[in-house]
């Protein structure tokens, strides 16, 4: 199925459950749970699906990297910019673990993914955003997915800039060495092969917004 074609049949499957008194998530917002449900709802009773693979998501070729010539710059409206080697990012900032769940806006999720890496909080304080700096933009190695978050989106405890799944290096195909996860919010806001992090004073459409995808990450239409 294309996604534009699944969003489709999200569409028809909000209206017919707004049969049964749904009504309030097919006009007033659905959040990320509710089209979790609506979409795997048969799946299980939480409506997550047992699944022990993630579906590799990307719209372009896996790119290669040679860790020594990876470079993280983080740019834009801040103070003291920075471009780091993989290593000098581990070492300025520090290591953290999360457990959290992934899930698609296509339907399909994953339960208690465990993600190493640093926070994006303890980065943007290091490069001192400017008074006019108001959100930030990802860019991708494969030169063709962008991502944005608003300051203080990318400022919450749970924002992650992940460098391994699972105790694990990131696998190639799923964003080594470097993505953004944002539990709360849809897999598609956050970039696989992060490698410039710009701050700047208007939220920049990513990829799948431009096919309509919401900004906020959380609710579809
Ligand atoms: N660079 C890049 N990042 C991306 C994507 C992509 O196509 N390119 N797809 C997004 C989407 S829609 C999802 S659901 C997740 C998928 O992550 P996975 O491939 O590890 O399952 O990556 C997100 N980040
Ligand atoms: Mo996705």
């Amino acid at each position: 199925m294309t996604r534009r074609r699944f969003l489709k049949a999200l569409g028809l499957g909000m209206a017919g459950l707004s049969l049964s008194g749904y009504m309030v998530y097919v006009f007033g917002g659905t959040s990320v749970s509710d089209v979790w449900k609506m979409a795997v709802g048969s799946k299980g009773s939480d409506g997550f699906r047992a699944l022990e693979n993630f579906r590799i998501n990307s719209v372009e070729p896996t790119p290669e990297v040679k860790i020594g010539d990876y470079r993280l710059q983080v740019d834009g409206l801040v103070a003291n910019p920075v471009m780091w080697a993989f290593d000098q990012m581990k070492q300025a900032l520090q290591e953290v673990e999360q457990t959290s769940n992934f899930h698609c806006v296509e339907g399909w999720g994953i339960k208690n993914v465990r993600w190493t890496g640093v926070k994006l909080r303890e980065l943007i304080q290091r490069v001192q955003p400017l008074p006019t700096a108001t959100h930030v933009t990802f860019y991708s190695l494969g030169g063709v997915y962008t991502e944005s978050l608003t300051l203080a989106e990318a400022q919450e405890d749970e924002t992650l800039l992940a460098y391994q799944i699972y105790g694990q290096d990131l696998p190639p195909q799923q964003g080594y060495p470097l993505r953004v996860i944002i539990p709360r919010m849809f897999g598609y806001k956050g970039a696989k092969w992060v490698y410039r992090i710009e701050f700047t004073d208007r939220q920049h459409m990513g990829y799948w917004e431009k096919y309509g995808y919401n900004v906020d990450g959380v609710t579809v239409r």
